[in-house]
Formats: structure tokens, sequence, C-alpha cells
């Protein structure tokens, strides 16, 4: 395991860190799963800051694989950095560039944002049906990839449930 990655159990919308990254839909609008959490915890500045970026960079909607940076509003985290996860039935051969995408974007803009600290949900895991063992092993290589080129930065992988934790950590023994 890499020494700045860290995995853990629990809900995202209470980590302690600079940014938390939300697995959003490309309308920005809000959802179910870990999107609807993130905007009931972090209350109406998160949605508003969403429709700013719709109306401004972002008109049809942010494309899969891109993140975008809000305030994270009442919750203790500064940012939201709202992400698109590929949807797994619809994404053929750009599944894992698209995933491993995420992951990277998400990275970069946090440390635009001057971050050293960041947590991310399982993408497209969830709803969007990606299978959660090669879901697994695209998240790590990632973030591992960005850690190993020496950026600062401590990244917490953030599991709801016990279950899908274990799934994480035996999928990415050896990496
Ligand atoms: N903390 C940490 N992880 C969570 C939390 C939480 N509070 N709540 C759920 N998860 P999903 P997706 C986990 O479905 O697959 C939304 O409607 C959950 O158990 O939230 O990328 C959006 O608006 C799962 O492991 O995201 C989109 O339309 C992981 O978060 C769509 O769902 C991701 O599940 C995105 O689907």
């Amino acid at each position: 395991m890499h020494k700045n990655i860290r995995i853990k159990t629990g809900d995202i919308t209470k980590e302690q860190v600079c940014a938390i990254v939300n697995a959003a839909n490309s309308s920005l609008l809000g959802g179910g799963g870990v999107d609807g959490a993130i905007h009931r915890a972090g209350g109406d500045a998160i949605l508003e800051a969403c429709k700013e970026i719709r109306a401004g960079r972002y008109p049809e909607g942010l494309p899969t694989g891109e993140a975008v940076a809000t305030t994270a509003g009442a919750m203790d985290a500064s940012y939201v950095i709202h992400t698109v996860g590929p949807i797994f039935s619809r994404c053929g051969n750009a599944c894992e560039s698209l995933l491993a995408s995420c992951y990277t974007n998400s990275l970069n803009v946090a440390l635009e944002l001057g971050c050293k600290d960041i947590a991310f949900p399982a993408i497209s895991t969830g709803i969007y049906g990606y299978p959660k063992e090669e879901a697994a092993r695209i998240a790590y290589r990632s973030v591992k990839d960005f850690l190993d080129e020496g950026h600062e930065m401590t990244v917490s992988f953030v599991f709801h449930n016990a279950q899908d934790r274990k799934i994480f950590e035996e999928s990415i023994r050896g990496l």
C-alpha cells in the first residue's frame, strides 16, 4: 500500500479533508447515492454553485471523466469536487480510461486548489453499475500513478460499508 493512501469505512460527508469527491451525473443538479448524501449534508450552497457552473463553463453538462470544484457548504471539507463516472453498460471500450480520468482529473483539481488531502467514494460502482473489483484496480492505479509523480497529497478511499471495503482491499492486493 502506498504510504499516502488510506482506506476507510464510513460516510464521506463526514470526512475532515480539504476536498471530498462526488460521484455526480453530468447534470450536476443532484441525484441519489453519494451525490444525494453530499447535497443533503452540504446544503443549498452546493446546488447553487453547480447551477452557476452549468450556466457558465458547462451549459451541456459536465462530460464523463471531467471534474469541477464547488464549495462544500455546511460540511467540514472545504470543497466538493464533482466528477461524472462512466455508466458501465454504455461505456464500451472507453470504460477504463473514463473511470481513470475521474480520479486523475479530480486529483489535479485538488492540486490546483492547494489541497493536501482528498477523499474519494467508489465512483461508478453504485447506480452506474461498474464491477467493483475492476473499478478498485483502476481507482488504486490512477491514484498511485499520481502520487508516484511526486505530488504531496493524502488520498482516502471511503467505502460506505465493510463489504465494499473488503472487495477493494482484496482487488488491489499485489498492485
Ligand atoms: N459515503 C461514502 N460512500 C457512499 C455514500 C456515502 N455517504 N453513499 C453511497 N456511497 P453511487 P455512481 C457509495 O450510486 O455509481 C447518483 O444518482 C455507494 O455505496 O452513489 O457513480 C448520481 O447523481 C457506492 O459504493 O454513484 C448519478 O446519477 C458508491 O458510493 C449516479 O448516482 C457510488 O455509488 C452515479 O452513480
